[in-house]
């Protein structure tokens, strides 16, 4: 694929930041901080990396995103809008009771490739996904966005070893790896010592990257597809709450949505970066 326009991807990252804030203030509820850590991530694969067909969401051949840390699915939302996988209006239906734009996705809205919420699952039906597509002889990759905390789960590293063990090299594990969780930093709640290295001892390639610089993680998504005979991971280091100087590295923002004045107050520090883009 041609290297994409990274300026024009910076400033889709801002717009997709600002429909994340504008979904959770109208609902009134929701994940803002690490919905906001995965926005760079998101427009590297789904502007530049995935294989996909949005007129044709079930297309055999498509790759897979699987949104693990399912709490994060404000940022999926707003990208697969944007996308053309649904209207744009749908996006202010967020949590709303009957909206199919629930709290965590759910299979049924177009775009969304599994139900999750329950952190810890999303890498084992990548594995299974990678397996079936192998027998298929299909030729898709399979993509997996967990949070740091979330590998806190014993299920992980039982997929971890799982695609290790059956060389699945069409797996793409990316970390959101903002260092805070629900309720403190993951380093207090479970130290998880040198991170690269337990996956590279569990058999991976392991990749380390700035998750808010999307060139690099555009670069990083391109060695991952060359490893051959293993699994990969890309770290990828973001700040939990990015783009917005009050919610940034803040623990308290993990579950809450901004009030209308915050919620001005975030859209005209985003507008003044876009601004700056824009000259
Ligand atoms: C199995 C399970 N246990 C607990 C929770 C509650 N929970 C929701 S988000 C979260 C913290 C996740 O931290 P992390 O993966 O680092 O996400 P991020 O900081 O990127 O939002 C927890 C414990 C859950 N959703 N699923």
């Amino acid at each position: 694929m041609n290297r994409p326009d990274i300026l024009e991807l910076k400033k889709k990252a801002i717009e997709i930041r600002k429909d994340i804030l504008k979904m959770l203030m109208i609902a009134g509820s929701g994940h803002t901080g690490g919905s906001l850590s995965a926005v760079d991530i998101l427009v590297a694969l789904y502007y530049y990396k995935l294989k996909l067909d949005p007129a044709k969401p079930s297309w055999k051949e498509r790759d897979r995103f699987l949104l693990s840390k399912g709490h994060g699915c404000p940022a999926l939302y707003a990208v697969l809008a944007d996308k053309g996988y649904f209207p744009k209006e749908k996006l202010w239906t967020l949590r709303k009771f009957g909206s199919q734009l629930q709290g965590h996705p759910q299979i049924g809205l177009a775009g969304v490739e599994i139900s999750s919420g329950s952190l810890g699952q999303g890498l084992s039906i990548a594995n299974g996904i990678a397996l079936a597509g192998r027998l298929d002889k299909l030729d898709s990759r399979v993509y997996c966005l967990m949070g740091d905390g979330e590998t806190n789960e014993g299920q992980v590293w039982e997929a971890v070893m799982t695609a290790a063990h059956y060389k699945l090299d069409s797996v793409c594990a990316i970390i959101d790896f903002n260092g805070l969780q629900i309720d403190g930093f993951c380093c207090e709640v479970m130290d998880m010592g040198p991170y690269l290295h337990k996956w590279k001892d569990f058999g991976w390639n392991a990749i380390e990257t700035d998750g808010h610089d999307i060139e690099k993680m555009i670069l990083s998504l391109d060695e991952a597809e060359k490893a051959k005979g293993k699994p990969t991971v890309i770290v990828a280091h973001t700040i939990k709450g990015k783009g917005v100087s009050f919610i940034e590295n803040k623990v308290e923002w993990h579950g809450i949505a901004p009030k209308k004045e915050e919620y001005e107050k975030a859209i005209e520090e985003l507008d003044g970066e876009l601004s700056k883009l824009t000259k």
